[in-house]
């Protein structure tokens, strides 16, 4: 049971980088009376974001889902997008919310990124778009699903929430298809409390990205685009400036938890680890565990780890499509390998400040409640 000494451990916990260093972007802004509106230190973040990449346009926005709505908008996305259904909710909201209907597609069993063979099966007249999700910051099958995108005359775009610094054959995610969308909420590897950026090198598209971003303002009292409000404040920037000084220490932190896990695990039957593709860049935030047995005995651990102050989570069960707000939407294609999915994932609570005798901790729990009868 959860006593009052012991730790809640979080999917997510945010990683906040050097107090002093924020202090001083803090400083900034008394100093400036500049608090947002396209600020100084949101340009110096979009310009580090950019570099970082090999981008040639970042747009820093106030959350992901609003990027992502915002990019849909400046694509010109209508009728139908393709998206997976094993993904955070908002993927497929950014498109309704346009009035585009999100057409579930099924997802690859080792990858948990969309099946391209499925994406194409679920093309039909109406369909405008792609949108992949590169899922636990692994890149989707980014050149098979450009070559389906290109037969077909569709925009291809990617939510790429969790694949901030990650890579896909040696380039940095942020670069591919039309555009890229990355989230820095708190629980992300790079977070600014709450933001997010449209990354593109398409400088058209970063112009109407940034003019819907702003209310559809192209000057003063000049407005000639039915915008909305996405824009980053600049304590968000200030929190993101001082959070890039320390990514790498951040990588290096949640790499070390997730090979713990890695030899932990591997001495516990029925569960396994989702290791990502070693070739290329991760950022290791998510260690997501597989429960062979299925949703009952995953449930089991999930409550079992929960009474322990462990709390791990079933992202992203039980699929977008089966959540009420879609589960009465016709499916174009079948998706047995999301739900054989959903039902098996247990994400666990990652990052640099786990200590080994907690990802212990974590594991014993999930051998015992697989022991139990
Ligand atoms: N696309 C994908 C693929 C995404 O995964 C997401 C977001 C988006 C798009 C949309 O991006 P944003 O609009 O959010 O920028 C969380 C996050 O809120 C969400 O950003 C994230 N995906 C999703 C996977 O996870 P919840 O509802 O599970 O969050 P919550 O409040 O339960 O927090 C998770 C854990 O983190 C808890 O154990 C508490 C801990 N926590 C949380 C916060 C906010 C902290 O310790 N400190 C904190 O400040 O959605």
């Amino acid at each position: 049971m959860t006593g009052p000494s012991v730790e809640r451990l979080h999917v997510g916990r945010p990683n906040l980088g050097p107090r002093d260093v924020f202090d001083s972007y803090v400083d900034r802004i008394y100093a400036t009376n500049w608090l947002t509106n396209d600020g100084p230190i949101v340009h110096e973040l979009e310009t580090a974001i950019a570099n970082r990449v090999g981008v040639r346009n970042c747009v820093a926005m106030s959350n992901g889902t609003v990027a992502l709505e915002i990019a849909v908008r400046a694509l010109g996305l209508t009728g139908e997008v393709i998206v997976p259904s094993f993904t955070f909710v908002a993927t497929a909201h950014a498109l309704s919310w346009q009035g585009v209907t999100p057409v579930f597609a099924d997802i690859d069993e080792a990858t948990h990124c969309l099946d391209p063979q499925s994406v194409e099966a679920a093309i039909s007249p109406e369909t405008t778009g792609i949108i992949g999700v590169h899922t636990w910051g692994r890149a989707s099958p980014i050149e098979k699903l450009q070559n389906i995108a290109d037969r077909h005359g569709l925009a291809l775009m990617f939510d790429a929430a969790h694949a901030f610094d990650c890579t896909y054959g040696g380039h940095t995610i942020g670069g591919f298809g039309r555009a890229e969308v990355f989230s820095f909420h708190a629980t992300k590897f790079f977070n600014t409390f709450e933001g997010g950026a449209i990354v593109t090198n398409d400088d058209d598209l970063a112009a109407r990205a940034r003019l819907m971003r702003n209310f559809g303002f192209a000057g003063y009292d000049n407005v000639v685009y039915a915008g909305t409000n996405g824009k980053m404040t600049e304590i968000s920037a200030a929190m993101g400036m001082t959070n890039l000084t320390v990514l790498e220490d951040i990588k290096i932190g949640n790499a070390r938890t997730h090979d713990a896990y890695a030899a932990a695990l591997d001495k516990v039957a029925g569960v396994s680890l989702v290791v990502p593709d070693l070739a290329e860049r991760n950022n290791f935030q998510y260690v997501v565990g597989v429960v062979d047995a299925g949703a009952e005995v995953r449930d089991r651990i999930l409550s079992a780890l929960h009474s322990r102050g462990v709390l791990a989570r079933r992202y992203f069960w039980p699929g977008v499509h089966r959540m009420p707000v879609y589960a009465s939407s016709a499916l174009r294609v079948p998706l047995p390998v999301t739900e054989h999915i959903a039902d098996r994932v247990l994400v666990l609570p990652g990052g640099p400040s786990i200590a080994a005798r907690e990802v212990d901790r974590v594991t014993n729990a999930i051998e015992e409640a697989i022991n139990a009868v």
